[in-house]
């Protein structure tokens, strides 16, 4: 079994519904949601002329190696309607492995540890609530140390 950190997001619809709806279809009988970070709300980044997004991050324990992690989330945002969509535009949710243990991915259509988180506040927020001194694999720093140094970015707990 291995650890994983999943970020969600998402910006379209009932979108508190759709981060529980996503946590739920997560869960198989290879892969078990362990805790969930609190709901935030952030400002868009990247696309800037979109709603804001609602985001989280989830701890699983997972049997999937990291491909079949990754063809497992795809089919979930397919059965939940993310069908056609810009890049980084707004979505019904979005489903990214941020870290898998310690595996150092690279390829065109993967990469782990994800290749933006270091400088998301919308990922480093609720995975700071999870696990403050994880060391990210490949520049050995806590994600404390690096949410520190990401400066502006608005984000707030959502109210539920
Ligand atoms: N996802 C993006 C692009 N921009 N901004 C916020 N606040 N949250 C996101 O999840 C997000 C984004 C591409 O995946
Ligand atoms: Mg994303
Ligand atoms: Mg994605």
């Amino acid at each position: 079994m291995k650890t994983a950190y999943l970020g969600l997001g998402s910006n379209l619809g009932d979108r508190t519904a759709n981060l529980a709806q996503a946590s739920k279809l997560l869960t198989s009988e290879r892969l078990r949601v362990t805790r969930q970070s609190s709901i935030w709300e952030t400002a868009p980044r990247d696309v800037l002329d979109q709603p804001w997004f609602l985001n989280q991050v989830v701890e699983i324990e997972t049997d999937l190696f990291p491909r079949q992690l990754f063809q497992h989330i795809q089919r979930i945002e397919r059965e939940m309607g993310r069908l056609q969509r810009t890049p980084k535009g707004p979505r019904l949710i979005d489903l990214d492995i941020l870290l898998y243990g310690n595996a150092v991915v690279k390829s065109p259509d993967l990469e782990i540890p994800h290749p933006r988180m270091t400088e998301r506040r919308f990922v480093l927020a609720p995975l700071a609530e999870l696990a403050p001194d994880l060391r990210h694999p490949v520049l050995k720093r806590t994600v404390r140390e690096l949410l520190g140094e990401v400066a502006g970015q608005e984000a707030k707990k959502h109210q539920t």
